[in-house]
């Protein structure tokens, strides 16, 4: 719910002393409801955006329908705290975005979205054709686009199989840099490095000091961060921006939940 002059690309891409939190929440792995309960622990615990997405098979009306209920949420606790002097209003005020599979998973109630090629994929499909489907649609309700570079490094998970990446292996560095030249080349301002959802490992660090040394590139790193120590070795390899989606999808409870992203959050921001 951004509410400021600014474009959530000029909050995403703005410069942080600390490494910032994204959750990311899959509406594939909850009701609308459990998901902003969700959503709005993530963001009393520190998380600076919420991502909507990541399944690749998940119908429009349900990605909806959880944008509407985060936006909703947040809504109420954004006029809640503009009545409370004690309490921080901006907070509530952090973008909803979708991290779509393709052109299937769009909301017109979100914040912006992260317009992505996933650059290793050997399909045209992932390349520029689910894009072209899905541009129209955003065009039409003023979704903000954030051009990224979306790059799956082994493990690779369902999104390396489903997006038939060439997966980035752990000492391909070289290539990892080239790849983030060429994201930059292309005028995207954001690099996502990831793992794929549940990964057994996290993005080699050496991965992210590769795509680190290109100028100018906020960089989102993903895909199998479960503990406050994994986070930090990916803030310290040069991560902007730290994504966890698992962690809180197998949370027992809204209190495990925010143990969890409470450890994350403290952890970056030492
Ligand atoms: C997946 O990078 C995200 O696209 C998050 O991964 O589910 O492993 O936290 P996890």
């Amino acid at each position: 719910m951004r509410r400021t002059d600014s474009t959530t690309l000029e909050y995403v891409t703005s410069s942080s002393q600390n490494t910032r939190h994204i959750t990311l929440i899959d509406p594939a792995k909850q009701d609308p409801n459990t998901a902003a309960n969700r959503a709005m622990v993530a963001v009393e615990c520190g998380s600076s955006m919420i991502f909507v997405g990541g399944s690749t098979d998940t119908p429009d009306e349900i990605v909806h329908a959880t944008c509407k209920a985060i936006q909703e949420a947040f809504e109420l606790r954004a006029f809640a705290s503009s009545q409370d002097p004690s309490s921080e209003e901006e907070q509530w005020h952090i973008p909803v975005v979708l991290f779509p599979g393709g052109a299937h998973a769009l909301s017109p109630a979100a914040d912006a979205i992260t317009f992505m090629m996933l650059m290793n994929s050997s399909i045209r499909r992932f390349l520029v054709g689910e894009q072209i489907r899905g541009a129209p649609y955003l065009e039409k309700f003023g979704v903000e686009a954030l051009p990224t570079g979306y790059l799956v490094c082994a493990p690779g998970g369902r999104v390396g199989e489903v997006g038939q990446a060439e997966l980035i292996q752990p000492d391909q560095t070289e290539q990892v840099y080239s790849y983030a030249l060429t994201a930059r080349m292309f005028g995207f301002k954001i690099l996502y490095l990831e793992a794929g959802s549940g990964a057994e490992s996290q993005v080699h660090p050496g991965l992210i000091e590769a795509a680190r040394s290109v100028d100018n590139l906020t960089l989102l790193v993903g895909g199998g961060i479960r503990t406050p120590e994994q986070a930090v070795l990916a803030s310290q390899a040069g991560a902007d921006w730290v994504v966890t989606g698992t962690l809180t999808e197998d949370a027992a409870d809204l209190e495990e939940l925010r143990t969890r992203i409470s450890s994350i959050v403290n952890a970056l921001e030492g």
